[in-house]
């Protein structure tokens, strides 16, 4: 590394980078624990501590604030918004995968505003809110702003009868981005379901000799090597030498491949550098 700071340094800060909301300040607190103590990192350090308390201020300004609007602050790299008929288990569900604490109730519309969590997934997060039964065009609005609809099927009320009911509503608003999902599924096929339907990968960086890191860095399809080592950090594109892969897009096995090779969903890369 030309600099002095330690490759796990730029990787947090890669994360860091891309975080937003509660989790940035999660990640910039984890920064600051990798950054050395030494004297030459002194004034970088300061600089941390000053980000920090500013982000905790701003993050205390928009929790006030998003408790007055309809505007919800986007977090995780996607939002998914559950739409349901009224009674049909919304926020069990968003309970169930989030650990939110929306209020369930035997009675229909127990729900009167969207009720936000986060859908942590092997290091994915995902914004799930539910979408009142109303349906409201305040309501709905946060639903055409999510990238994906995920349309929950109940076990308490009849199944063909809720599909008929949810297809009127996917033709009414013309929605294209859409699942169908019934509330009995499980983590991991809920996760593939959703992860599917989103135009992301999922890549996986490691060090030479060391063990590949377990959170991927989430990047839009169609992402190339060169792609990654700008997430990165700059040094990794002024002193790249090649790139060796192991996973979907790789022919074999730590395959050496150029800055121009496409990455796919899965791929574990460690970038060599020039000495
Ligand atoms: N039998 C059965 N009951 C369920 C299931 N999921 C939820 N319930 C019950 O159905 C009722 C409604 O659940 P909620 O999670 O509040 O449903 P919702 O879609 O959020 O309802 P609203 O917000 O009022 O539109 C509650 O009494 C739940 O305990 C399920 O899978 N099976
Ligand atoms: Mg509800």
């Amino acid at each position: 590394m030309p600099t002095n700071l330690p490759a796990e340094w730029y990787i947090v800060k890669e994360e860091y980078g891309r975080a937003t909301g509660k989790e940035k300040i999660e990640k910039l607190k984890k920064l600051l624990s990798v950054t050395p103590t030494h004297k030459g990192a002194e004034k970088l350090r300061a600089q941390l501590k000053k980000k920090l308390s500013e982000l905790k201020k701003e993050e205390m300004k928009k929790r006030k604030l998003s408790r007055k609007s309809m505007s919800i602050p986007k977090e995780g790299c996607a939002r998914v918004s559950i739409i349901g008929l009224p009674n049909s288990g919304k926020s069990t569900f968003l309970k169930k995968f989030t650990g939110a604490e929306p209020k369930i109730a035997e009675y229909p519309y127990t729900t009167t505003k969207p009720e936000v969590g986060m859908f942590k997934h092997r290091g994915i997060l995902i914004q799930m809110i539910e979408i009142p039964s109303t349906l409201t065009r305040e309501v709905l609005s946060i639903a055409h702003s999510s990238e994906l609809v995920l349309f929950l099927v109940g076990k308490n009320i009849d199944e063909a009868q809720q599909l008929k009911e949810l297809r009127k509503i996917i033709e009414k608003e013309n929605f294209k981005r859409y699942i169908f999902v019934k509330s009995d599924i499980m983590e991991e096929e809920l996760f593939k379901k959703i992860w599917k339907k989103l135009d992301l990968i999922r890549i996986y960086t490691k060090e030479h000799g060391k063990k590949k890191i377990d959170n991927p860095i989430i990047m839009k399809k169609g992402s190339k090597v060169i792609d990654l080592c700008k997430r990165l950090h700059k040094d990794f594109l002024r002193y790249f030498k090649y790139a060796k892969i192991k996973g979907p897009s790789a022919k074999f096995d730590w395959e050496r491949v150029g800055i121009e090779h496409e990455l796919e969903d899965g791929d574990i890369v460690e970038i060599h550098m020039k000495e």
